[in-house]
């Protein structure tokens, strides 16, 4: 490990949990694997107004695709109960639906950025994409859990 690298504390670590197969802990260099897409995205926020950033990283659906989710990939129908928990390690944390980021139903290209404004996000920790979001509030940084939930019964 460099100098730099240690001196600025260890790695972040995102963990995939929740109803998978193959859950997981990723590090943002592990992201690299799939492959990457770019977005430009501007966003407005509450407090501090208009944003322009420049993100690159995996698709969110190819991730949590790999980590072989529990429903039945045949039947479109069993897809639609599944949710996703997105949390920063600050709390932060918003919810997606799974059909909102599939390619059969909302096709949102949500991604799980690795890099904003050319900066790796190594030792920050992830960063939620949604470009088709006009307020930022969803751009969750510093990802430290995703939870897919495929449990939800409305009249529990
Ligand atoms: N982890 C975490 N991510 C977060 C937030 C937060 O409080 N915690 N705030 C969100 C909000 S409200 C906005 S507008 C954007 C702000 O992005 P900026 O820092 O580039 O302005 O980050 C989003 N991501
Ligand atoms: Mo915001």
């Amino acid at each position: 490990m460099s100098q730099s690298l240690a001196a600025a504390g260890p790695v972040a670590e995102l963990a995939l949990a929740g109803d998978l197969t193959r859950p997981a802990r990723l590090t943002v260099p592990d992201l690299l694997a799939w492959p990457q897409r770019e977005a430009e995205v501007s966003f407005d926020c509450a407090t501090s107004g208009i944003q322009h950033h420049r993100f690159t990283g995996p698709l969110l659906h190819d991730v949590l695709t790999a980590a072989v989710p529990g429903f039945d990939p045949a039947r479109r129908k069993d897809r639609l109960r599944f949710l996703i928990a997105v949390s920063g390690s600050d709390g932060h944390h918003a919810l997606l639906s799974w059909a909102e980021i599939d390619p059969d139903f909302g096709r949102a290209p949500v991604l799980l950025a690795v890099t904003i404004d050319e900066t790796p996000l190594d030792r920050a920790g992830p960063q939620l994409v949604l470009p088709q979001d006009r307020c930022g509030a969803r751009h969750i940084s510093g990802i430290n859990a995703i939870r897919v939930d495929g449990g939800y019964t409305p009249w529990a």
